[in-house]
């Protein structure tokens, strides 16, 4: 066993007094004020200390200290703005609202277990049915224990399989993220965690295989306390449950622990109000037609009911339970699978119902008209708009995702980054890192930071090339940087709303050309003179005639006496070729540009 799985983890808030340390770490108050005098401080019982000393004295009494604030990270994002399903509810009066059963997300990396931990719930063998054994759609299953009925969706754990976990831990009240305990924490085990907190939904770690000989629990608990997920016997909030999904050990508490959470969260619908919920999978069977499982979040749905899901839209001709039976209706947290639908509408659509088809289609019209003009006016979500929306109210936090080449990279710009928050306006608008990781953006970080308002900082990595494709169409931003400093000093701009840029091209050089040649092998170059200012290689030029630009483009070649020069000043001739641009004429004003920031 490693040294750091020995140690205890203890959540310590930014102030305490030292009374308060002496009592999260179980220590005489005596103790720790000597423990303080060793590192120089006098303090008394009462005395209030900061974050940083409390740590120092708590790692020296064999503790390890995780800042309160970074363990509640997870809790502060108000799981009605991140869930878009909760708008179902709205409209809801509250009488009418009832408890349903939690809908319960199994995450987690690939092959530690997720669909053997539900089939050994269920009581029925789904893995040797699987192609592969891994699982390639959610499964959703309802189960009952001590007479409560709780809805599990499975996901898969493979790493392709992103937007699955995204939409798994969006739709979601209660996540169940699967760490095998031989194995560890490992990168979809991250992936799962960020969106799971990014979607503001509680977690219960079930710690698997621990059957295995190789299973070292205490290392784990201490990788997901690195995470931010401090188990609760270290003093943290995360309930992480031992568990075998090979010999049922610990079964019974997992689900104990799930309905604690359950309790402590408000889960409920109105079976009578307006139907809706979110498509899980469909598909095109050759028989049956589009067969496609709906998790049902209100209302309830019945057979005959004209759904619309996105584009797709049908009659509900037949709808089974997940045994396959035929069943007449579904209310709300219940999985079901309905023919009828006229396309297959992709996973994670939501769906509602509709009074007929004839309905269902104008809505689709509609909804394409609004998707053009929408789709232009959407904007990306960068700094400069973040600030925007916290001067308007809107938004409370500068959500990031941080990506760096090295662990030893991370920690400082974390540490630097939650430092910075403003208070203007008696609104506080703070950063939160939902995610840090090594390794260069790719796709799924750019999915996160899409479903979560969050922009990216990339540091001394690069971007993929999928990752900046998918970012231009989702609109998130990518910072890159490779100076820390820098890195810190643009997001404290941010948040003090310093940062809105705004570009100007300014004119530094004018010249006018006063012959044309053709030069054999490059085409016609502009004989200028500089009437004014300087061009520069590096600068952009305009070609203007009778007072309209003509055209804008780089420089792309500038010479004096057939040699490359760097720049003209006042007073010189020189040769001329633009970017994209041959048409000069004699008395065509030039005037060189650079790009600069104004503000
Ligand atoms: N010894 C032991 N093996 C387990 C346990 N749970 C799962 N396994 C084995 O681990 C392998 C992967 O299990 P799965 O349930 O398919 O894992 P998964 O997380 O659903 O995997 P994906 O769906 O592919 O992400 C299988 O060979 C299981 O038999 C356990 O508690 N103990
Ligand atoms: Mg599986």
């Amino acid at each position: 066993m490693t040294e750091a799985a020995q140690q205890r983890g203890v959540v310590i808030p930014d102030y305490l007094t030292v009374r308060e340390l002496a009592e999260l770490i179980e220590a005489s108050p005596i103790d720790v004020i000597k423990e303080l005098m060793a590192n120089g401080i006098m303090a008394s019982i009462n005395q209030q200390i900061d974050y940083e000393t409390a740590a120092i004295v708590a790692a020296e009494m064999g503790f390890e200290p995780q800042p309160e604030a970074a363990v509640a990270e997870e809790a502060e994002v108000a799981p009605e703005e991140a869930q878009v399903w909760r708008r179902f509810y709205q409209g809801e009066k509250p009488e009418n609202m009832v408890d349903r059963p939690p809908v319960i997300t199994v995450l987690g990396h690939v092959d530690h277990g997720k669909t053997s931990l539900l089939d050994r719930i269920r009581h029925a063998n789904v893995t040797a049915g699987e192609a592969g054994g891994i699982t390639q759609h959610i499964g959703a299953y309802q189960i009952e224990h001590e007479g409560r009925l709780l809805t599990f969706l499975d996901t898969p754990g493979h790493e392709a399989f992103t937007a699955m976990r995204a939409r798994g831990a969006q739709g979601a009240d209660i996540a169940v993220l699967v760490v095998a305990a031989d194995d560890g924490v490992m990168p979809q085990t991250r992936e799962a965690y960020n969106h799971a907190s990014a979607a503001g939904v509680p977690i219960v770690v079930a710690l698997n295989k621990m059957d295995r000989a190789q299973a070292r629990p205490e290392a784990v608990k201490q990788q997901l306390a690195d995470l931010g997920l401090v188990p609760d016997e270290w003093g943290g909030t995360t309930m992480v449950v031992p568990v075998s999904a090979q010999t049922g050990e610990g079964l019974e508490d997992l689900l104990e622990a799930i309905l604690l959470v359950t309790d402590d969260t408000f889960i409920k619908a109105n079976p009578k109000g307006k139907v809706g919920g979110t498509v899980l999978e469909s598909e095109m069977e050759r028989n049956r037609g589009v067969i496609t499982t709906l998790l049902v979040q209100n209302g309830t749905l019945r057979r005959g009911d004209t759904v619309l899901a996105g584009t797709a839209y049908g009659r509900i001709k037949a709808m089974f339970n997940q045994f396959g039976e035929q069943v007449k209706e579904a209310g709300p947290s219940t999985p079901v699978q309905i023919m009828g639908l006229n396309e297959p509408p992709p996973a994670g659509t939501l769906f509602e119902t509709v009074s007929s088809e004839k309905e269902a289609r104008a809505i689709i019209d509609q909804r394409a008209d609004e998707a053009v003009t929408s789709s232009a006016a959407r904007e990306p979500m960068t700094l400069e708009e973040l600030y925007a929306r916290f001067k308007a109210g809107e938004a409370k936090e500068l959500t990031i995702i941080l990506k760096a080449d090295v662990q030893g990279s991370i920690e400082p710009i974390v540490q630097s980054l939650q430092r910075l928050s403003v208070t203007e306006d008696d609104h506080e608008l703070s950063v939160n890192i939902i995610a840090s990781d090594i390794g260069n953006v790719n796709e799924s970080d750019v999915m996160l930071a899409s479903a979560s308002d969050a922009i990216i900082i990339g540091f001394q990595v690069d971007v993929d090339n999928a990752a900046r494709r998918r970012a231009d169409s989702e609109g998130v931003e990518i910072r890159r940087y490779d100076i820390i400093y820098k890195l810190i000093e643009d997001v404290e701009a941010a948040l003090e709303g310093l940062l809105e840029p705004v570009y100007e091209d300014r004119v530094i050089g004018t010249a006018e050309v006063r012959q044309v040649f053709t030069i054999p092998r490059i085409g016609k170059v502009a004989g200028c003179y500089m009437r004014e200012g300087e061009g520069r290689r590096d600068s952009q030029a305009r070609v203007l005639r009778d007072h309209r630009v003509l055209h804008k483009g780089r420089v792309s070649s500038l010479k004096r006496f057939q040699e490359d020069v760097r720049e003209v000043r006042t007073g010189f001739e020189f040769g001329l070729n633009i970017d994209g641009f041959t048409d000069f004429q004699e008395g065509d004003i030039i005037q060189f540009t650079v790009r600069e920031r104004v503000t």
